[in-house]
């Protein structure tokens, strides 16, 4: 991936986030082909640490877009990608989600909707093989 797609990239998320570095896929991919895409860029599909940052993400990202993030189901346990660690706040999921829709919805998407403010940067579980944009970014502390 050559140094215009990933500006590209960085255009359909918005801005960076001081020190990091925050981009997209700059274009649709399925949850594994963005995982590679982001491992080969950078350190990975996006591990969302804390609240100020998922609030960031809420406030900077394009309205109206779903994204991939690091989030997979592991063994029926929601586990951040790379990592040991379990997804711990169920106040994240879209309501009536995770739905697991025929018991194919393995990765997570999150939707921006800066109109809708109590949906906005919430989550659902969703197909792996489905193309979104996905995020990607580079944190210094990254767990
Ligand atoms: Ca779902």
């Amino acid at each position: 991936m050559g140094k215009d797609k990933i500006e590209q990239g960085q255009k359909q998320c918005s801005k960076c986030f001081p020190p990091a570095e925050l981009t997209c896929t700059p274009s649709r991919v399925n949850w594994s082909n963005s995982s590679t895409w982001c491992t080969k860029n950078y350190t990975g599909l996006m591990v969302i640490q804390n609240r100020e940052q998922h609030d960031y993400l809420k406030r900077e990202l394009l309205q109206t877009n779903k994204y991939w993030i690091g989030l997979r189901k592991n063994s029926s346990v929601w586990m951040w990608y790379g990592t040991s660690r379990k997804m711990e706040s169920q106040e994240l999921w879209d309501p009536n989600e995770p739905n697991n829709i025929k018991e194919n919805e393995d990765c997570v998407e999150m939707s921006i909707r800066r109109n809708e403010p109590e949906r906005n940067g919430k989550f659902n579980d969703e197909t792996c093989s489905k193309t979104k944009l996905a995020l990607q970014c580079v944190f210094t502390g990254f767990i």
